[in-house]
């Protein structure tokens, strides 16, 4: 099977590579990536030391390059990562999240009408369905939630989605949707919560928690969301969507609080910011359907998760002080320093 891989060198996507190789030496893997700010060639580097993995740099907006990947690698599945990810940044800079989530997705799609495919997986998320309230512990997101989105990042999400089912109901394309809870794990990007309360902690920086740190999220360990996609491609019914998701909700407070006494550090760090605009409450999965439909269930929790992530953490440094020396620098000076 020929498998490839778009945003393959971001976070989630990087992982389902390794874990990809790791499982089937009989596949073929490829993954295709623009290397924005977020790709990095380094989380790839035990990949390209592989005879079955493959790296194109390529955008999937851009209908030439999206063509000849079809034309020259022919593709059975294409799990398609690739997107602008940060909510912070979609709120400074909208139209890229458009460019990149909504008119990549339909030229992939496009590209998997015209040249065949036997499979297109779009990795979607929880966010699409909005909030839940904090004071409704007995509320989850299924599959059946109403679309209800927050952040321009998440309403370009949800046009990606909506996209693929209709390509699905029109065009009988044979898709399939994941909808996932926050990941978090090695290789993650240091904008994002986890990792940027790691890095400034074991940088004794002030640690920045926006409003009251009360918001809720609901972790998953990356490994567990690539073996759910795993079991999607392979088994999963085409048109259908599934929420991956482990009970793991945490406010964010909780969660910077277990780092700092994981690496040791002083609470003093924490420093209470200026809120998010838009702010989500709590997203909180409810995974029933592929845990019975599919037999997945999660393999690690939270508390041992986060062990494991704050040692990779430490353990490659270079991976993370490289992002941080560069352009890294004046992403945080300007969403931190005034705020
Ligand atoms: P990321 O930002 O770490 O990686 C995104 C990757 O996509 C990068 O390698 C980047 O270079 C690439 N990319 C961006 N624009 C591209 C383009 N136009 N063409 C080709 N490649 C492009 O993101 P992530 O956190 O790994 O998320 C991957 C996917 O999973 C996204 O679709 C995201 O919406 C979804 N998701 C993420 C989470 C999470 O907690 N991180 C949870 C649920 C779903
Ligand atoms: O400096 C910070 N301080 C802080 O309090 C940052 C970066 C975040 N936060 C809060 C905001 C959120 O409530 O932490 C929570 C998590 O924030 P992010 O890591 O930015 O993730 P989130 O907004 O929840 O979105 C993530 O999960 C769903 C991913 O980035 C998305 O790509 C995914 O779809």
């Amino acid at each position: 099977m020929k498998i490839v891989v778009t945003g393959g060198a971001g976070f989630i996507g990087g992982n389902f590579v390794h874990y990809m190789l790791n499982k089937y030496d009989d596949y073929d893997i490829i993954c295709f990536d623009a290397l924005t700010y977020a790709g990095n060639m380094e989380t790839l580097e035990q990949a390209l030391d592989s005879p079955n993995f493959k790296f194109i740099k390529g955008d999937i907006s851009n209908v030439k390059e999206v063509e000849s990947l079809f034309e020259e690698e022919k593709p059975d599945v294409i799990v398609n990562f690739a997107a602008e990810s940060h909510v912070d940044r979609s709120i400074n800079n909208p139209g890229v999240f458009l460019k990149t989530n909504v008119i990549g997705t339909q030229i992939l799609l496009d590209a998997c009408r015209k040249y065949g495919i036997e499979r297109y997986h779009q990795v979607s998320t929880d966010e699409v369905y909005g909030d839940l309230p904090v004071d409704r512990t007995d509320l989850f997101f299924t599959e059946n939630t109403p679309i209800h989105t927050s952040s321009p990042y998440s309403a370009s999400k949800a046009g990606a989605d909506l996209l693929v089912q209709a390509y699905y109901r029109t065009y009988g394309l044979p898709v399939t949707i994941s909808r996932c809870s926050n990941n978090y794990g090695p290789y993650h990007f240091p904008e994002k919560l986890i990792p940027l309360m790691i890095v400034n902690a074991l940088n004794d920086k002030p640690l920045p928690v926006y409003g009251k740190g009360d918001n809720i999220r609901d972790w998953l360990y990356v490994e567990d969301h690539c073996s759910a996609i795993d079991l999607i491609i392979h088994r999963g019914t085409v048109g259908e969507v599934y929420n991956i998701g482990g009970h793991n909700e945490r406010t964010n407070l909780e969660v910077v609080k277990t780092i700092i006494k994981e690496l040791g550090k002083s609470e003093h760090l924490i420093n209470f910011v200026t809120d998010r605009a838009g702010h989500d409450r709590r997203y909180a999965i409810n995974p029933t359907k592929i845990h019975s439909e599919l037999g997945w269930s999660p393999n690690t929790k939270f508390d041992d998760g986060i062990k494991q992530t704050i040692k990779w953490y430490l353990e490659n440094k270079s991976w993370w002080e490289n992002i941080i020396s560069g352009d890294y620098k004046n992403y945080y000076a300007k969403m931190y320093e005034s705020r």
